[in-house]
C-alpha cells in the first residue's frame, strides 16, 4: 500500500498545534525508545530525524500521513521522558508540552495514543508513571514495545509477557528494523481512527 507523507509543524505549545484538522494519533515514550524511527517505518521514508543521541526534541512534531484510499491522520511526536541528562527542568518541559497537548486536544482530536515502550526493559518506573499520568488525564494508550529485533527467543516470550502483566493489556511488538508488526500497527491505527 502506497503512503504518503508530509512534516506540517513542530510546536513548543499550545499556541503552536495545527488548527483541526485530521485526527490525532500521538506518539509517547521515553527519549530514544524509537518514536521518529517508528514515523520512518509508517511513511516509508526519512520523514522525521532519528538520533543515537537522545534528548534533543523539546516540541511537538506534527506529521501527515495516509495509507492509499485511507483517511489521513496526524502522527504527533511528542517529547520524551525520562531523560536524565536533560535534568529536572526539562523533564518539566516535557511535562508542561505533553500536558498542554492533552488538555488542548484530547477531546477534539485526539484518536489514539500510542506509549512505546522498549522490549528489552520491560516495566521502567518511567513508562508505567507515564501510563499513570495519561489515566489520570482520562486518555487511554495502547503499548507498542519496541526494537524486538533486538531480543532472542527467550527474552522475547519473557519480556513481552512481562509487560502484559504490567499493564494488564495486550502489547504489540515491533521492529523498525525488520519491518515486524508494522502491519499490525496499521489495524490498530486504522482502528482508532474509525472508533472516533
Ligand atoms: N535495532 C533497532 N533499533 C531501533 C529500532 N527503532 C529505533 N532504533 C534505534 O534506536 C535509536 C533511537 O531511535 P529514535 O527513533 O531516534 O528514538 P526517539 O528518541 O524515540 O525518536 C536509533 O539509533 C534507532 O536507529 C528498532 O526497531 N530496532
Ligand atoms: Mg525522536
Amino acid at each position: 500500500v502506497r503512503v504518503t507523507s508530509e512534516f506540517v509543524t513542530s510546536a513548543a505549545g499550545a499556541a503552536g498545534f495545527p488548527a483541526l484538522g485530521p485526527p490525532d494519533i500521538a506518539l509517547v515514550g521515553r527519549s530514544n525508545v524509537g518514536k521518529s524511527t517508528l514515523i520512518n517505518a509508517l511513511a516509508r521514508r526519512k520523514l522525521a530525524r532519528t538520533s543515537a543521541a537522545p534528548g534533543k526534541t523539546r516540541l511537538a512534531n506534527f506529521y501527515r500521513l495516509a495509507a492509499e484510499g485511507r483517511p489521513a491522520f496526524h502522527l504527533v511526536d511528542l517529547p520524551g521522558y525520562g531523560y536524565a541528562r536533560g535534568g529536572e527542568a526539562s523533564r518539566q518541559a516535557f511535562d508542561a508540552l505533553a500536558q498542554e497537548y492533552f488538555e488542548a486536544r484530547a477531546t477534539t482530536a485526539l484518536a489514539g495514543v500510542l506509549l512505546l515502550v522498549d522490549s528489552r526493559h520491560p516495566g521502567l518506573k518511567a513508562d508505567v508513571g507515564a501510563r499513570t499520568w495519561l489515566g489520570n488525564l482520562g486518555v487511554s494508550c495502547h503499548v507498542v514495545a519496541t526494537k524486538v529485533d533486538k531480543l532472542t527467543r527467550a527474552e522475547r516470550q519473557r519480556h513481552l509477557s512481562e509487560l502484559e502483566r504490567q499493564y494488564s493489556s495486550a502489547v504489540t511488538p515491533i521492529s523498525a528494523e525488520t519491518g515486524e508488526g508494522m502491519d499490525v500497527l496499521w489495524k490498530l491505527i486504522a482502528r482508532l481512527l474509525t472508533q472516533r
